[in-house]
């Protein structure tokens, strides 16, 4: 599935970006709420998320980017062009991560799209349109539902007062967390660009499997979350009889099983999760009376995906009524799937042959900042491999080689749609 010869009409520009330079950001930023044993946690709106969003700011007003905070903590860096009049090509991404993250997920299209701009500022490059390199809020969407909650606020897919009213899995509200951290801005959310390119770790095992060194990303597939409550009843766990029993735990677990069942039948690209499981009162002697789970549900196809959460949602209702648990459904976030544009998957395409890497097309199994730009002006991802294809884990890594080679054809992408 390699790529075609790179395209005659692609005239490559001079600069190259400094590899280890970007790698020496990545390890900065990564010590920012390092984990034993490697990979670090910045939830959204923590202290260390606030920590990692101080040291990017510091780096972007270091190579002269004017920067801005919107009112959902969205920061975006702006710098100039031949004619500032122009609305801006946007490349960024996301620097808060999942409780077990690796050093490279959102972080490196951020810090690549600095490294753009510092090896054009070496360079003395001034190119037609603005460039802005931005980082959103939230894109994880762990600590808060749904995910791309930032940019899906800046890009209008999410009202601002519902994403500030939104309470966390601890009890907080969005606002309140950006009001602690010093992260609620006074800019208007509404960063329009001329057209959005994010770098980004595949976090799969196609391309680490295949050999291949870029991604040019046709599209995101479509994300159902839901949370499910059940209410049981709790009992002692010696003497109540099975047959007595209205166990939450066990119903939950029962979903768990259903929702795997399901992407069987299905078969791929469809995936099913249960990722968090809480029970009460959790403890071992007591038939738990109460389960929150969660239910991540995916798929290219938006008409499977409805098939899914069909199947996924019947299956809850059944369940629970065998066991004599009411259960409560609440969506926590739902896209359908985003096509990007063919002329930036050409470019990345192009560019990656161009440069004298393997590249092929492919969706993005994982939800990204991009897919918020796609309705609005040309959007494409790059991906590098992810060796093994680990993510959402601290094992992540990806190789410095792969990291340079993907930085370079997001120069050469952002650099063309610089001077359209
Ligand atoms: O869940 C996702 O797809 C992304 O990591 N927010
Ligand atoms: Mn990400
Ligand atoms: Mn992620």
């Amino acid at each position: 599935m390699h790529s075609p010869t790179p395209r005659p009409d692609l005239t490559l520009s001079p600069p190259r970006i400094d590899g280890a330079r970007l790698d020496r950001r990545l390890a900065a930023l990564a010590e920012i709420g390092a984990l034993e044993g490697g990979g670090c946690s910045r939830l959204a709106l923590t202290d260390d998320d606030r920590r990692g969003r101080d040291l990017v700011i510091a780096w972007m007003r270091e190579l002269g980017l004017e920067v801005t905070i919107d009112r959902i903590g969205n920061v975006v860096g702006r710098r100039s062009g031949r004619d500032d009049s122009l609305a801006p090509v946007v490349t960024g991404s996301h620097i808060d991560t999942v409780r077990t993250g690796g050093p490279y997920d959102g972080n490196l299209g951020v810090l690549a799209g600095l490294e753009v701009v510092e090896t054009l500022n070496e360079a003395g490059i001034t190119t037609r349109r603005p460039l802005a390199v931005a980082f959103f809020t939230n894109e994880e969407g762990a600590r808060f539902a749904p995910d791309m909650m930032g940019s899906a606020v800046q890009q209008g897919a999410l009202d601002l007062e519902v994403a500030l009213a939104t309470v966390g899995i601890d009890g907080r509200s969005v606002g309140d967390e950006l009001t602690r951290i010093g992260y609620a801005g006074d800019a208007p959310c509404e960063l329009r660009a001329h057209a959005f390119v994010e770098l980004h770790i595949e976090q799969g095992p196609v391309l680490d499997r295949e050999g291949i060194t870029i991604g040019a990303v046709t599209g995101v597939q479509g994300i159902s979350w839901t949370e499910v409550e059940l209410r049981g009843v709790s009992n002692h766990a010696g003497t109540t009889p099975m047959s007595m029993r209205r166990d939450a735990g066990l119903v939950a677990a029962e979903i768990a099983v259903a929702l795997r069942q399901i992407a069987t039948e299905l078969g791929p690209p469809q995936v099913a999760t249960v990722g968090a499981l809480t029970l009460r009162p959790n403890l071992v002697n007591v038939v738990a009376n109460h389960a929150r789970l969660t239910l991540d549900l995916r798929n290219t196809d938006e008409a499977t995906l409805q098939e899914a959460e069909r199947r996924a949602f019947a299956a809850v209702d059944e369940l629970a009524a065998r066991e004599g648990v009411t259960a409560t459904r609440r969506s926590l976030a739902r896209f359908a799937p985003v096509p990007y544009a063919e002329q930036v998957i050409a470019a990345v395409e192009g560019f990656a042959g161009a440069l004298g890497h393997s590249v092929r097309r492919l969706p993005s199994g994982a939800g990204h900042d991009a897919q918020m730009f796609a309705p609005s002006c040309p959007t494409g991802m790059i991906f590098i491999p992810s060796v093994d294809g680990i993510s959402h884990n601290i094992r992540e890594f990806s190789r410095p080689e792969d990291i340079q080679a993907g930085a370079d054809v997001l120069l050469q992408t952002l650099l063309q749609l610089a001077e359209g």
